[in-house]
């Protein structure tokens, strides 16, 4: 942990969601303490500040994208703030903001692994997929397109900002959590042979064992990218979320999903992604996701050593 260095990049965008106020995410996550709970570990915690972006204009889809060039713009922006982290040795955080920010980050992680000769791993956290395309989708949000993008699949505006087109293979991400899934994006997740591991699969075989599978392979040559919606979450336990669906993880599920990443000792970069703290009671959504990067980063290591593991 001692010469762990982690930078904070807030991006307050909400230009990719249906519903405003993910904008107000990075804020939220600060005044959770994410930071000091970071640095708690020992880590060299640098706080980026906030990207800037055009704001949100509220406007209907045109040819099934709402807000393609703000989105873009914003994505650009995440890519290069990224990349720059990255290079210099450091694990990004993104503080969201809606989802469609991953197509900046992930893209920006891609380009660093295939310069640096290191091999992805992306863990998609999230109860929905995210695979919509213009054509499929049902509300032209473009937080419902992230991984379509990444995988090339969309205007070239998104897909090309890696440099790479596509910057990322199907074969490289695990969808965790998933329980809402629209026409369209099912046969594609077929078709491109996503490997998801959906709420029935939880249910039926239990988090652990699923941990394990999304986790197989990862090694020390592994570069692990955990895109953290915090809708994967049960909206019992995390209301302030813009698009909520019943069924999700427990407190306890998530928690040992974060331990078990911490146990291989390779996350690299994260997305805190579609907190809305319009809808959330007391902040506590965010102070749910500061709970699950404490074990991300290796409290539960901790507790382990000064138990009953010894
Ligand atoms: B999120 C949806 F139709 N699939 O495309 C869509 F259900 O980043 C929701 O996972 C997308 O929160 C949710 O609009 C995007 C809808
Ligand atoms: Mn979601
Ligand atoms: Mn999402
Ligand atoms: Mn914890």
């Amino acid at each position: 942990m001692e010469n762990l260095k982690v930078s904070l990049i807030g991006v307050p965008t909400d230009v990719g969601a249906g519903v405003r106020g993910a904008s107000m995410g990075p804020e939220a996550l600060r005044v959770a303490g994410l930071g000091r709970a970071i640095a708690a570990f020992g880590a060299e915690v640098r706080d980026c500040g906030n990207l800037a972006g055009p704001s949100n204009p509220e406007l209907p889809a045109v040819n099934g994208f709402r807000h393609l060039a703000e989105v873009a713009q914003w994505n650009l922006a995440v890519h290069q703030a990224v990349y720059a982290e990255l290079s210099e040795g450091r694990v990004p955080i993104m503080l969201g903001g809606d989802h469609c920010l991953a197509i900046g980050s992930i893209s920006a992680v891609a380009r660093h692994c295939r310069e640096t000769g290191r091999k992805l791993r992306v863990l998609w956290f999230d109860a929905h997929a995210d695979l919509n395309t213009a054509t499929m989708t049902p509300s032209g949000n473009i937080h419902g397109m992230p991984v379509a993008c990444l995988c090339g699949h969309g205007p070239e505006m998104l897909t090309g900002i890696g440099g790479e087109m596509p910057a990322i293979r199907p074969e490289q991400i695990r969808q965790i959590g998933i329980r809402s899934v629209d026409e369209g994006e099912k046969r594609f997740l077929h078709d491109l042979c996503v490997e998801v591991f959906d709420m029935r699969y939880i249910d039926e075989i239990g988090m652990r064992a699923t941990m394990e599978q999304a986790l197989a392979g990862v090694d020390q040559d592994t570069h692990l990218h955990v895109s953290l919606d915090v809708d994967f979450l049960d909206p019992t336990i995390a209301p302030g979320v813009g698009t909520t669906v019943r069924g999700g993880p427990t407190y306890r599920e998530a928690e040992l999903c974060m331990e078990m990443i911490a146990d291989t000792g390779q996350l690299a970069s994260l997305d805190i992604v579609e907190l809305n703290p319009a809808l959330d009671h007391c902040n506590m959504t965010a102070e749910l996701a500061v709970d699950l990067v404490e074990s991300l980063f290796g409290k539960s290591t901790l507790m382990r050593m000064h138990r009953n593991y010894r």
